[in-house]
Protein backbone atom coordinates (compact mmCIF):
# COMPACT_ATOMS: atom_id res chain seq x y z
CA UNK A 1 0.00 0.00 0.00
CA UNK A 2 1.29 3.70 0.91
CA UNK A 3 0.31 4.32 -2.77
CA UNK A 4 -2.05 7.86 -2.32
CA UNK A 5 -5.44 7.45 -3.08
CA UNK A 6 -5.51 3.53 -2.00
CA UNK A 7 -5.77 4.48 1.40
CA UNK A 8 -8.57 6.97 3.28
CA UNK A 9 -7.11 8.58 6.63
CA UNK A 10 -9.39 9.59 9.12
CA UNK A 11 -8.47 13.17 8.32
CA UNK A 12 -9.34 12.63 4.40
CA UNK A 13 -12.36 10.74 5.63
CA UNK A 14 -13.78 13.99 7.52
CA UNK A 15 -12.72 16.37 5.06
CA UNK A 16 -15.06 14.21 2.75
CA UNK A 17 -17.60 14.02 5.13
CA UNK A 18 -18.19 17.95 5.53
CA UNK A 19 -17.72 18.91 2.20
CA UNK A 20 -20.26 15.91 0.20
CA UNK A 21 -23.83 14.66 1.48
CA UNK A 22 -22.74 11.35 2.35
CA UNK A 23 -21.96 9.72 5.68
CA UNK A 24 -18.61 8.38 6.74
CA UNK A 25 -20.07 4.84 6.52
CA UNK A 26 -21.49 5.77 2.69
CA UNK A 27 -17.76 7.30 2.05
CA UNK A 28 -16.00 4.15 3.43
CA UNK A 29 -17.96 2.29 0.90
CA UNK A 30 -17.58 4.08 -2.04
CA UNK A 31 -13.96 4.02 -1.35
CA UNK A 32 -14.08 0.14 -1.51
CA UNK A 33 -15.86 0.05 -4.93
CA UNK A 34 -13.46 2.76 -6.39
CA UNK A 35 -10.04 0.83 -5.34
CA UNK A 36 -11.85 -2.36 -6.73
CA UNK A 37 -12.31 -0.65 -9.88
CA UNK A 38 -9.43 1.42 -9.80
CA UNK A 39 -6.78 -0.40 -8.41
CA UNK A 40 -4.22 2.65 -9.42
CA UNK A 41 -6.34 4.91 -7.03
CA UNK A 42 -7.84 7.17 -9.96
CA UNK A 43 -10.08 7.49 -13.01
CA UNK A 44 -8.72 8.35 -16.08
CA UNK A 45 -10.71 9.84 -19.17
CA UNK A 46 -10.73 6.61 -21.30
CA UNK A 47 -12.34 4.86 -18.55
CA UNK A 48 -14.61 7.65 -17.87
CA UNK A 49 -15.99 7.52 -21.19
CA UNK A 50 -16.15 3.59 -21.01
CA UNK A 51 -18.63 4.27 -18.13
CA UNK A 52 -20.86 6.56 -20.14
CA UNK A 53 -20.56 4.39 -23.07
CA UNK A 54 -22.37 1.36 -21.23
CA UNK A 55 -25.58 3.34 -20.45
CA UNK A 56 -25.54 4.51 -23.98
CA UNK A 57 -25.26 1.48 -26.26
CA UNK A 58 -27.25 3.71 -29.65
CA UNK A 59 -24.88 6.96 -29.14
CA UNK A 60 -21.57 7.93 -28.76
CA UNK A 61 -20.78 9.27 -24.94
CA UNK A 62 -17.29 10.21 -26.21
CA UNK A 63 -17.61 14.29 -26.27
CA UNK A 64 -20.29 14.67 -23.67
CA UNK A 65 -17.97 12.23 -21.25
CA UNK A 66 -15.08 14.49 -22.05
CA UNK A 67 -17.30 17.40 -20.58
CA UNK A 68 -18.25 15.73 -17.93
CA UNK A 69 -15.24 14.77 -16.90
CA UNK A 70 -14.00 17.73 -16.54
CA UNK A 71 -16.17 18.96 -14.06
CA UNK A 72 -15.06 16.14 -11.91
CA UNK A 73 -11.30 16.73 -12.17
CA UNK A 74 -11.41 19.91 -9.81
CA UNK A 75 -7.46 20.07 -9.68
CA UNK A 76 -7.59 19.68 -13.70
CA UNK A 77 -4.49 16.81 -13.69
CA UNK A 78 -5.99 14.74 -16.28
CA UNK A 79 -7.31 12.02 -13.54
CA UNK A 80 -10.22 11.62 -11.40
CA UNK A 81 -9.08 10.94 -7.86
CA UNK A 82 -11.58 9.20 -4.94
CA UNK A 83 -12.19 12.77 -3.23
CA UNK A 84 -13.34 14.57 -6.62
CA UNK A 85 -15.25 11.17 -7.68
CA UNK A 86 -17.35 11.46 -4.09
CA UNK A 87 -17.89 15.48 -4.40
CA UNK A 88 -19.11 15.17 -7.74
CA UNK A 89 -21.22 12.38 -6.71
CA UNK A 90 -22.46 14.01 -4.22
CA UNK A 91 -24.08 16.81 -5.85
CA UNK A 92 -25.60 14.85 -8.92
CA UNK A 93 -26.61 12.25 -6.57
CA UNK A 94 -28.00 14.16 -3.16
CA UNK A 95 -27.41 17.57 -4.41
CA UNK A 96 -30.57 20.22 -3.63
CA UNK A 97 -31.79 21.92 -6.94
CA UNK A 98 -29.07 25.10 -6.01
CA UNK A 99 -25.91 22.84 -5.81
CA UNK A 100 -26.94 20.52 -9.29
CA UNK A 101 -27.25 24.59 -11.24
CA UNK A 102 -23.73 25.19 -9.48
CA UNK A 103 -22.85 22.52 -11.41
CA UNK A 104 -24.44 22.29 -14.33
CA UNK A 105 -23.48 25.79 -14.86
CA UNK A 106 -19.29 24.44 -14.63
CA UNK A 107 -20.33 22.00 -17.20
CA UNK A 108 -21.59 24.31 -19.83
CA UNK A 109 -19.51 27.36 -19.10
CA UNK A 110 -16.70 25.42 -21.49
CA UNK A 111 -13.62 28.24 -20.74
CA UNK A 112 -14.89 29.00 -17.27
CA UNK A 113 -15.20 32.67 -17.44
CA UNK A 114 -18.35 32.97 -16.10
CA UNK A 115 -20.61 32.99 -18.97
CA UNK A 116 -22.64 30.84 -21.33
CA UNK A 117 -22.38 31.49 -24.60
CA UNK A 118 -24.49 30.62 -27.49
CA UNK A 119 -21.83 28.54 -29.18
CA UNK A 120 -20.65 26.89 -25.61
CA UNK A 121 -24.17 25.65 -24.91
CA UNK A 122 -24.60 24.37 -28.23
CA UNK A 123 -21.38 22.21 -28.13
CA UNK A 124 -22.83 20.65 -24.72
CA UNK A 125 -26.27 20.17 -25.95
CA UNK A 126 -24.62 18.76 -29.65
CA UNK A 127 -23.12 15.92 -27.26
CA UNK A 128 -25.97 14.71 -25.35
CA UNK A 129 -27.77 14.11 -28.68
CA UNK A 130 -24.48 12.45 -30.13
CA UNK A 131 -24.34 10.20 -27.12
CA UNK A 132 -28.60 9.59 -26.77
CA UNK A 133 -28.85 8.98 -30.61
CA UNK A 134 -32.32 8.38 -31.43
CA UNK A 135 -34.01 7.12 -28.13
CA UNK A 136 -35.47 9.86 -27.07
CA UNK A 137 -38.44 11.80 -28.80
CA UNK A 138 -38.10 15.08 -28.79
CA UNK A 139 -40.95 17.99 -29.22
CA UNK A 140 -40.56 20.17 -31.91
CA UNK A 141 -39.53 23.52 -30.73
CA UNK A 142 -36.27 20.78 -29.80
CA UNK A 143 -35.54 18.74 -32.49
CA UNK A 144 -32.31 20.07 -33.42
CA UNK A 145 -29.57 20.94 -30.72
CA UNK A 146 -29.62 25.07 -32.38
CA UNK A 147 -33.47 24.85 -31.84
CA UNK A 148 -33.13 23.93 -28.06
CA UNK A 149 -30.25 26.12 -27.28
CA UNK A 150 -32.29 28.86 -28.89
CA UNK A 151 -35.24 27.79 -26.74
CA UNK A 152 -33.17 27.80 -23.49
CA UNK A 153 -31.82 31.10 -24.47
CA UNK A 154 -35.36 32.65 -25.43
CA UNK A 155 -35.69 31.70 -21.43
CA UNK A 156 -32.94 32.18 -19.85
CA UNK A 157 -31.36 34.99 -21.34
CA UNK A 158 -33.44 37.99 -20.20
CA UNK A 159 -30.95 40.84 -21.07
CA UNK A 160 -30.66 38.94 -24.65
CA UNK A 161 -26.73 39.88 -24.18
CA UNK A 162 -26.16 36.39 -26.00
CA UNK A 163 -24.54 34.99 -22.79
CA UNK A 164 -26.34 33.26 -19.82
CA UNK A 165 -24.39 34.72 -15.81
CA UNK A 166 -24.92 32.16 -13.25
CA UNK A 167 -27.95 34.53 -11.67
CA UNK A 168 -29.66 34.12 -14.90
CA UNK A 169 -28.78 30.42 -15.31
CA UNK A 170 -30.81 30.21 -11.92
CA UNK A 171 -33.44 32.54 -12.02
CA UNK A 172 -34.74 31.14 -15.07
CA UNK A 173 -34.15 27.19 -14.27
CA UNK A 174 -36.21 28.20 -10.93
CA UNK A 175 -39.04 30.17 -13.18
CA UNK A 176 -39.55 27.71 -15.29
CA UNK A 177 -38.81 23.33 -14.53
CA UNK A 178 -38.89 22.69 -17.78
CA UNK A 179 -35.49 24.12 -18.96
CA UNK A 180 -34.15 21.98 -16.32
CA UNK A 181 -35.25 19.11 -18.15
CA UNK A 182 -34.16 20.92 -21.53
CA UNK A 183 -30.72 21.04 -19.57
CA UNK A 184 -30.66 17.02 -19.18
CA UNK A 185 -30.38 17.43 -15.60
CA UNK A 186 -33.36 15.47 -14.42
CA UNK A 187 -32.21 12.70 -17.17
CA UNK A 188 -29.79 11.70 -15.09
CA UNK A 189 -26.86 12.62 -17.44
CA UNK A 190 -25.07 14.32 -15.10
CA1 LIG B 1 -7.98 15.23 -10.63
CA1 LIG C 1 -17.85 30.79 -21.03
CA1 LIG D 1 -27.52 37.61 -20.47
Amino acid sequence: MGKSGSKLNQKQLEELCDKTHFSEKEIVQWHKSFVRDCPHGALSKEEFIQIYQQFFPFGDATKFASFVFKVFDENQDGAIEFDEYVKALSVTSRGNLEEKLDWAFRLYDLDNDGFITKSEMLNIVDAIYTMVGNMVQLPEDERTPEKRVDKIFRLMDKDRDDRITQEEFHEGSKADPSIVQALSLYDGLV
